[in-house]
């Protein structure tokens, strides 16, 4: 196998045994297997839409099919057995509505179910690679490319769930999975289509922010218990607001409390969701990779409504509970039937299990400081500069990750002088989310701005900030100290650099899929950096 899509891939340099996600090579090569189907049905999508027909059944299916194969989202052979079956499915009818047309090789590719599709799946990423690999730099875009899409499309995703929808996305989905293969593309060319994904995840993470805040408040700052409250519990983790909302409608006046996990914190900030549902009582837990023993010590359900799952313990595999494109070999799924599955098993499941037996003591963390709150006080933050009481911000944001280096967080964290600001997004934040870092003329010194892909507000405030200060974001004193794990901060860089954000620090480690030409490319554009220590990179922002 070959995976080097995430940060903790193996030496740095690529998993080839086995995923250290715990990503078999089997699943590995029906992943490849489903890419190289897309890009078939990319290129059949593209036509038909050229053609003026419908394609937006296989639109939605594109983007929840590259999102199952993110990192930490889908280890199921059986889930990717099916994705592959309904990309052939849907190419088949799109043609099927167009004129006779000479189709591609790849547009004409169907694996034989009759037939080891795991060898088959195999011998498409040998061919990827051996056709790519001679031009390393292409390749590295290339790979780039195709991990900025999957990102983009999981933001796309949520925002349709949401009924927020933008056909251009699409398209682009579409022509850029279609490209993967080209041969006759240059390097500026590929930097120009890796810039291209980072302009159209703005526009995903915008329609994601439109359908979370239309559906369900503009989020206001919210204290969130992080204890336990005695009762029957359900525990709700991942990204998906849309399947929160629908698990609190389905568990009102049932007793049960819901308790978010990991990236759903800022869940609590949003009017429709904390307001409308007091059971919505708290947050349980800490970052993805702490969830094999959160897990197991919660005394309910959990459901998984996207990235991050880990390879589930035997003594909680039967709490657990997937929708959408998450899967796990005896991992209930969920069907989505118009999007919205039938919660009622993982209600009796809270009803057969314990539950928390007493109080836990009380602790809490405010969330909910996202692009309106942040805004609404901006008059005086702007004051507050002016006068010198602020002297920096810093976005302090990104993915966790289990390896020690990421500790390189915290302590900036808590090396942040007492005059500076830190906003914070996505679940990189578990690692310093409730130190009590006081405030400056009561604005808050710690503020979470919310998920990975609230990067969107984040954006919004800084081009707020530029604009009442009357310079560019680069000229503004803010740095962005990032942490990356998976393929929606991939998106989300790309998203940056397209905005021509500029002396971006990148950690823990550098994406072995960008190459050293790559990367001096970047670094000569952008000044994108890699992290050295908090006390030098503290040093060089302030200075
Ligand atoms: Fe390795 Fe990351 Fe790929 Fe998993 S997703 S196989 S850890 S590179
Ligand atoms: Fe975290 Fe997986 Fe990326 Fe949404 S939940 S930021 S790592």
């Amino acid at each position: 196998m070959f995976c080097e899509q995430c940060e903790q891939t193996a030496s740095g340099q690529g998993c080839h045994q086995w995923g250290a996600c715990g990503k078999s090579p089997e699943v590995n090569a029906l992943q490849d297997l489903l890419i190289h189907c897309l890009r078939g049905l990319s290129q059949v999508a593209l036509k038909a839409r050229e053609l003026g027909q419908n394609t937006h059944e296989a639109d939605v299916f594109t983007c929840e099919a590259l999102f199952a194969t993110m990192t930490n989202v889908n280890f199921s052979t059986k889930s990717f057995t099916e994705y592959i079956g309904h990309a052939i499915a849907l190419r088949e009818s799109l043609k099927a509505q167009l004129q006779p047309i000479e189709w591609s090789d790849l547009a004409n590719f169907t694996p034989d179910f009759e037939d080891d599709l795991v060898q088959q799946g195999k011998d498409i990423e040998y061919e990827f690679i051996s056709k790519s690999a001679s031009n390393v730099d292409i390749f590295s875009l290339k790979l780039t490319v195709t991990y900025g899409i999957k990102g983009l499309a999981s933001y796309a995703f949520h925002a349709q769930e949401l009924g927020q929808e933008d056909d251009r996305l699409y398209a682009f989905c579409h022509a850029a999975l279609a490209a993967i293969n080209r041969q006759d593309l240059s390097l500026d060319d590929w930097v120009n289509l890796a810039l291209k994904v980072g302009e159209m995840n703005l526009r995903a993470m915008e329609l994601l922010d439109a359908g979370n805040t239309g559906t369900y408040g503009h989020p206001t700052p919210t204290v969130v218990p992080l204890n336990a409250k005695k009762g029957k519990a359900i525990l709700v983790s991942g990204h998906d607001l849309k399947q929160l909302g629908e698990l609190l409608k389905q568990t009102e006046n049932t007793g049960i409390l819901v308790y978010t996990h990991g990236e759903l914190l800022p869940a609590h900030g949003y009017p429709k969701l904390k307001q409308k549902y007091p059971h919505l009582y708290g947050h349980y837990g800490t970052a993805w990779q702490n969830q094999t023993k959160e897990f197991a010590k919660f005394p309910g359900p959990i459901l998984i409504t996207t990235n991050c799952l880990m390879p589930p313990h035997e003594s909680y595999i039967n709490k657990l509970f997937s929708v959408g494109p998450v899967g796990w070999p005896g991992v209930t799924h969920l069907p989505s039937p118009n999007l919205i599955p039938d919660y009622s098993p993982i209600v009796q499941k809270a009803l057969e299990m314990p539950g928390f037996v007493e109080d836990g003591e009380l602790r809490q963390v405010t969330t909910g400081f996202a692009r309106n709150a942040v805004l609404s006080v901006a008059g005086e933050v702007i004051e507050a500069v002016k006068r010198g009481d602020i002297r920096h911000f810093f976005l302090v944001g990104g993915c966790d990750g289990a390896k020690p280096d990421r500790n390189y967080y915290t302590e900036f964290v808590e090396k942040v002088p007492k005059d500076c600001v830190v906003l914070t997004l996505a679940c990189g934040k578990f690692r310093f989310f409730d130190k009590e870092l006081g405030d400056i003329g009561g604005i808050p010194r710690l503020m979470d701005v919310g998920q990975c892909n609230d990067a969107y507000s984040a954006i919004q405030i800084a081009l707020a900030l530029a604009n009442a200060f009357n310079v560019g974001v680069n000229q503004l004193p803010l740095s962005m100290i990032l942490s990356w794990y998976e393929q929606k901060a991939v998106a989300i860089l790309l998203t940056l650099l397209y905005l021509g954000i500029q002396n971006i620090r990148l950690g823990p480690t550098l994406p072995a899929f960008i190459s050293p030409n790559v990367f001096k490319l970047l670094s000569q554009k952008y000044n994108l950096k890699a992290i050295a220590t908090p006390d030098e990179d503290l040093a060089a922002c302030l200075g």
